[in-house]
């Protein structure tokens, strides 16, 4: 849910995902302005006026011995620690996500998406259709399913999601720790009524 700019996270693993997205953020607007700014320096220090009276470079002719290896070097080494802490950030982050993370207590819902709609089984038995009510600070796990086709049950706002296949279950976690009500929609053209097929994530 967004107000404005200030981003609610509803829990996680969006929480999580939001982390992996500040580091890449952060990380591009730092070599962004790095760049930017040495193009603005070059533009400015390697000027037509300038560089005719004090300065070998010429336009249309290149400059010889003047590559600085040390440099160079810095900008590699701090390119490789860029790149590397995100690769490794975004591994550890996607295991986490795909992964169910251990706990006592988990409440389990079976999935089963149809044309067009969501039925939601808890683990009494109980059938609804349309909303699903999970409790708050919990690990809570839907196994996903379908009855026809393929669908994809996707949770909005916790950033997570999977595909609805029959014959097959597939597993999502999150963990709510904000109350409220959130949008569950199916993420994969299915037939006419695609559009319509919404259903509601009641934390409470
Ligand atoms: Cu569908």
């Amino acid at each position: 849910m967004t107000h404005g700019m200030v981003l609610q996270i509803p829990g996680e693993p969006a929480g999580t995902w939001y982390s992996l997205f500040n580091l890449y953020f952060s990380l591009g607007l730092l070599v962004g302005s790095v760049v930017v700014g040495m193009l603005l320096y070059f533009v400015w220090k390697y000027r037509e006026s300038v560089s005719n009276e004090s300065d070998d470079i010429k336009p249309g002719v290149v400059p010889g011995e003047r590559s600085n290896i040390k440099l160079i070097m810095v900008f590699f080494g701090l390119t490789s620690i860029i790149l590397f802490t995100l690769a490794s950030y975004s591994i550890l982050v996607t295991n986490y996500v795909e992964k169910v993370p251990k706990a006592d207590d988990i409440f389990e819902v079976t999935v089963q998406g149809f044309q067009w709609g969501w039925r939601f089984i808890y683990p009494n038995g109980t059938e609804v259709v349309g909303e699903v009510v999970v409790p708050k600070d919990k690990i809570v796990v839907f196994r996903i399913t379908s009855m026809d086709v393929f669908h994809k049950f996707q949770l909005i706002e916790f950033r997570t999601g999977a595909d609805a296949l029959p014959g097959a279950f597939n597993v999502i976690w999150i963990k709510p720790t904000q109350a409220g009500t959130y949008t569950i929609q199916c993420y994969e053209l299915c037939g006419i009524g695609h559009s319509l097929m919404v259903a509601t994530l009641r934390v409470v």
